[in-house]
């Protein structure tokens, strides 16, 4: 095949955040915009990483990915790449990227996504990559493209036709070849190893059981009848917004209390279904709901945990070990004291927890921000936790005849409370502040720690100590400093405070706020009205109010 040398001009700002590049839709149509960090990237990895080698390709089926998918894959052939799989119609979940170049001993592959932001003509896209265990590419490799996009001159572009997309096989391009694959048989076949299908199909198939799945118009969309439906016998109208559009449906694709509010709303109606679930753009988050319950993440990863040996199979012989990003709650620290499983604490950001899973010391691990996964890939995986919820509900009723009471979603989370004490979080979003405020807000709580003493008291806290968060890899020594502002106080409990890695304009200051009550007989308060103290002093003490003029969060979860 012939190609071509297109001369090129470095462009500013294409530095990636917490997971990929995100920018708004018409940033990335810029002409060479994208083709820039793609061609930086193929200039960022060892030669022997990509030439000769099998790359995947998908996405969230956004608007522009059609487009991108083709620029994506000229730019690899033209830079020796032999073949690439793509997920028909550029649709393919992050999960399922993950599980593909994990199955095909691929070398790595793209991600088209700006994952839970909206999409459309005025709104985001976005770029991830991930290496060959399916992980995120570390800060290493992100730094690299970044230097390079600042120096880039030439992108290397091979002249082939655009390839039909739509259509299942093989096209050849002389020693070049794009393999148009399913985007769901290879993750539902891994699906199938980790649990037991009939076991959740014993639910599903009950008549005193109500299952709902809220895609989200997103790229879950293309995986919930086939998972859910054809192969777990869920009723076809369990699954709402189930097909994948440009703009998401005009909504905001990201499975929380705000933005699934259509969920929230049946499964707090009379009569609602008995175990609701979402999941956002790129199929990697996912939200758990009971009838009139809400499962905070931080302890749906602890749940799934306590309850993964005996429910779920690829658990059998117990998880190896835990991990959470640090502003996510503790509830997940205390199973694996009772489990006595080692246990680690990662920056923000799914790539912290590659090296763990690869190095055979994590298997279960999770985020506050509705992220939830294990070592089956190198990834969070929305429809995995919400299979594992169904795991744990249908083991928990695998014995009970029709007409008697059920184990309910709530009665699974107040148990656990009831064994472990209850961990109350919330997180506090505060979106589209101007950067400079918010950089200058963070700076004074940086100065705040630095003159901070154990034992000085926060209104009725005493603290333990304030520090900016700083992890060391420990299989690979690599540093992230200044991952968050945290004062945690005598008590256990935390208020936290970092900016948002992800979004494409301005920025999201986020406040975390924790606080553990051992006594069951508190555990039914609602986690706003225990929390209220901590979020007082959390504003007071970051002067929240004055930097920014807001009164009111964006999104509470
Ligand atoms: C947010 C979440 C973080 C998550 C990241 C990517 O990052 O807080 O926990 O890993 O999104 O998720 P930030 O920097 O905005 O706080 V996804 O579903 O957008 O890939
Ligand atoms: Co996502």
């Amino acid at each position: 095949i012939k190609i071509n040398s297109v001369p090129t001009k470095p462009i500013e700002g294409q530095k990636t955040g917490t997971s990929g590049l995100r920018k708004k839709v018409k940033v990335f149509m810029q002409e060479n915009y994208l083709s820039n960090w793609i061609q930086s990237l193929f200039n960022s990895l060892p030669p022997e990483d990509y030439r000769n080698g099998v790359l995947v390709l998908g996405g969230d089926g956004r608007y522009f990915n059609r487009e991108a998918g083709q620029i994506i894959i000229k730019i690899a052939a033209g830079n020796g790449v032999r073949k690439i799989l793509v997920g028909r119609e550029c649709i393919m979940s992050t999960p399922a990227v993950s599980a593909v170049i994990r199955k095909r001993k691929a070398n790595g592959g793209f991600i088209m996504s700006a994952s839970h932001n909206p999409g459309g003509p005025e709104y985001d896209w976005g770029i991830k990559f991930n290496y060959s265990s399916g992980q995120p590419a570390p800060e290493s490799i992100t730094d690299k493209i970044y230097g390079n996009t600042l120096s880039i001159s030439e992108i290397k572009m091979a002249e082939i036709p655009d390839v039909d997309l739509s259509r299942l096989g093989v096209t050849k391009y002389g020693n070049f070849s794009v393999e148009v694959v399913d985007p769901v048989s290879d993750y539902l076949e891994l699906m199938e190893t980790v649990f037991d299908f009939e076991l959740i199909r014993s639910l599903l198939s009950r008549s005193d059981f109500r299952f709902a799945f809220d895609a989200m118009h997103a790229v879950t969309g293309a995986y919930a009848k086939p998972i859910f439906v054809d192969k777990l016998r869920a009723s076809p109208d369990s699954i709402s917004n189930g097909v994948p559009l440009e703009d998401f449906g005009h909504g905001h694709p990201d499975p929380n209390l705000t933005y699934a509010k259509d969920l929230v709303n049946t499964m707090y109606s009379e009569n609602g279904p008995d175990l609701g679930a979402a999941s956002d753009g790129d199929g990697d988050r996912n939200m758990i709901l009971g009838k009139k319950f809400f499962v905070t993440p931080s302890d749906s990863v602890a749940i799934i945990a306590a309850n993964a040996q005996e429910a779920i199979p690829y658990f059998t012989s117990g998880p190896k070990g835990l991990a959470r990003s640090m502003p996510t709650s503790g509830a997940l620290d205390r199973v694996a004291e009772k489990l006595s499983l080692s246990f680690f604490e990662v920056p923000t950001g799914w790539k912290f927890f590659g090296n763990l899973m690869d190095s055979g010391k994590l298997s279960i691990c999770g985020e506050e921000s509705f992220g939830t996964g294990s070592d089956h890939i190198r990834e969070k995986d929305g429809i995995w936790a919400v299979l594992a919820w169904l795991s744990i509900i249908a083991y928990r009723n695998k014995d009970k005849k029709p007409g008697e009471k059920l184990v309910s979603v709530s009665d699974v989370v107040k148990e656990h409370w009831a064994t472990y004490g209850r961990n109350f979080f919330s997180r506090y979003d505060y979106e589209a502040c101007e950067s400079e405020v918010a950089n200058k807000m963070i700076e004074y709580l940086r100065d705040l720690v630095s003159k901070s003493q154990a034992g000085e008291n926060y209104g009725n806290y005493v603290l333990q100590f304030a520090d900016d968060f700083a992890y060391t890899d420990p299989v690979d020594g690599s540093v992230a400093s200044k991952q968050g502002v945290r004062f945690v106080f005598t008590d256990g409990s935390r208020i936290i405070f970092r900016l948002s890695g992800t979004g494409s304009a301005g920025a999201t200051i986020r406040i975390y706020i924790e606080r553990f009550e051992p006594d069951a007989s508190k555990h039914d308060m609602d986690a706003q009205v225990a929390l209220k103290p901590l979020i007082d002093l959390a504003l007071s003490v970051s002067k929240l109010k004055d930097f920014t003029g807001r009164e009111k969060p964006t999104v509470i979860t």
